[in-house]
């Protein structure tokens, strides 16, 4: 019996394409239709943890020494671009076509996730589940989540107590990530661990934690906001929302368009596979086996650098001041005068480029078609598509930028300043919620796959001339 959504047709669809493409047919074979009925997640995880450790375990014994390419000494001093070195379940990132989780696009995700409203934007909840176990949730299950998230969301006192000893205008990030390590007083794995717990049980109480975590982020980053921003009015949560509709709600937005992009936006910022700063500083840190709280507050510490997740604050402070020097219908040469005028000062252009990415982000691609179906008179919107003609070309024209294209930055903030959410420097706190699901999700699969402490070999300039020499 399958309870999905969209019916068997898109999932033989989607393996009939994996079979045409190799890359593909290994992400989607883990990806399989709900077949339960259980509304339970953890149950579901309980199932599939040995079937998953009985996978890792064959491909270490038969091919553990089978070769993956050549590092070269690039590779080592340019921050190990393109060198596989993670193992990373939730999520896989190709540079052409983008995002696949547990081997669904976005678009996909778009069609076959439940959504709040008949035909609207996937609930983030719906990926979560979709992370944790790789089988699409059917609505009752999605609505059950919710419902566990929300009875998890009680944030201790000492929490708001600990950001409230911060100057109120201290940056959005630094009081999220403060909350976040108050949280983690609470931690069950660092409690079982004290008390003693074997290792094959690590991912239970990491699993207690993650969801805890993921329950209350949202609530810990409603407070920085209406903290920082409207005189420390707290909206409590609405017990007859979901988990995007009640962020929207407790950050004292409730129309049903911004709760509909919220529910878009925590989805598609979730997970970019393993090698992104954040995801890879709480994977390090979780492989000392820190608990989900410390591993989490570290990978938040690395999005709130410029150039990742705090481009979304640089992006529209760069449109603003685009704007004040040359208003609103700014012409195409203005612009193209303007990203000159930031390239040569030294800067780069926010929102545009990629480590990984080759293409277009298609994250970028669904919150602009988010606009031109919501949106599509906003000036700000129509700078932003402008911005598509002309910054690719002069980026290519520097002859040194691999991917002159946007990311998934260049787009957020115009479409959260439409509906009121005007403060830019906020807007990485809201990556930051919606990478707990993904990182979370992979940590849980990290204890459930023993897999063990990160600790890759360095070396100096002197032994790599050494070497070279020799080589040569
Ligand atoms: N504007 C100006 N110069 C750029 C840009 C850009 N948007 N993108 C890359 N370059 C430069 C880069 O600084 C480097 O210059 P140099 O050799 O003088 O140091 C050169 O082009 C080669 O860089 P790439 O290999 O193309 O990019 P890399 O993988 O090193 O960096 C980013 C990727 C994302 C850090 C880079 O493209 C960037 O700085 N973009 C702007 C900031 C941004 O939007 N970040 C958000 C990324 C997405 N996210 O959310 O994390
Ligand atoms: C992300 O979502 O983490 C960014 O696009 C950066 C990356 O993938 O390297």
């Amino acid at each position: 019996m399958v309870f999905f959504k969209c019916g068997v047709s898109l999932i033989s669809k989607l393996r009939s394409r994996a079979v045409q493409q190799p890359s593909l047919r290994d992400s989607v074979r883990w990806l399989q239709v709900q077949t339960s009925s259980d509304l339970d997640l953890h149950s579901q995880l309980k199932e599939l943890i040995p079937e998953q450790q009985e996978r890792l375990k064959k491909l270490k014994s038969e091919h553990g020494k089978v070769q993956l390419g050549n590092i070269t000494v690039d590779m080592v001093i340019g921050g190990m671009r393109g060198m596989t070195g993670l193992l990373w379940e939730t999520s896989l990132l190709d540079p052409e076509e983008g995002i696949r989780f547990r081997g669904l696009s976005i678009p996909e995700c778009q069609k076959v996730l439940p959504a709040a409203k008949p035909g609207g934007e996937p609930m983030p909840e719906g990926l979560l589940w979709l992370l944790l176990t790789g089988k699409v949730p059917t609505k009752e299950q999605v609505d059950s989540l919710s419902k566990e998230l929300r009875s998890r969301s009680t944030i201790p006192d000492h929490v708001y107590k600990t950001i409230n000893a911060l100057p109120v205008n201290a940056h959005p990030m630094t009081q999220f990530a403060t909350g976040v390590m108050a949280l983690q007083v609470q931690s069950e794995f660092q409690k079982a661990y004290e008390k003693g717990i074997h290792k094959s049980k690590y991912w239970e109480p990491t699993y207690e934690d993650s969801l805890n975590l993921i329950a209350q982020v949202p609530v810990v980053a409603a407070y920085v906001y209406r903290r920082m921003y409207k005189n420390e009015q707290v909206i409590p949560m609405d017990d007859s929302l979901d988990y995007g509709g009640n962020f929207a709600h407790m950050l004292g937005f409730d129309s049903p368009d911004m709760l509909e992009l919220m529910r878009l936006y925590l989805t598609i910022h979730s997970d970019h596979e393993g090698g992104n700063v954040s995801a890879h500083t709480g994977h390090l840190v979780a492989s000392a086996l820190s608990d989900p709280y410390l591993s989490f507050a570290a990978a938040l510490n690395g999005l709130a650098g410029p150039l990742h997740g705090l481009a979304n604050q640089e992006v529209l402070l760069w449109i603003k001041s685009v704007v004040e020097e040359c208003g609103e219908n700014v012409t195409k040469e203005n612009l193209k005068d303007y990203v000159w005028k930031t390239l040569n000062s030294g800067k780069v252009v926010p929102g545009f480029g990629h480590g990984v990415l080759r293409k277009t982000d298609p994250r970028y691609t669904c919150q602009r078609e988010f606009a031109l179906k919501h949106l599509p008179d906003d000036p700000l919107f129509k700078l932003v598509s402008n911005l598509y003609e002309v910054v690719p070309p002069i980026l290519l024209e520097l002859g040194k930028v691999k991917n002159p294209w946007p990311n998934v930055d260049a787009h957020s903030g115009v479409l959260l300043n439409h509906y009121g959410l005007t403060e830019a420097r906020y807007y990485t706190v809201l990556f930051g919620v919606s990478r707990a699901i993904g990182i979370c999700s992979q940590l849980i699969w990290d204890r459930a796959l023993g897999l063990p402490l990160e600790r890759p070999k360095s070396v100096t300039m002197e032994w790599l001339e050494n070497y070279c020499k020799k080589a040569a």
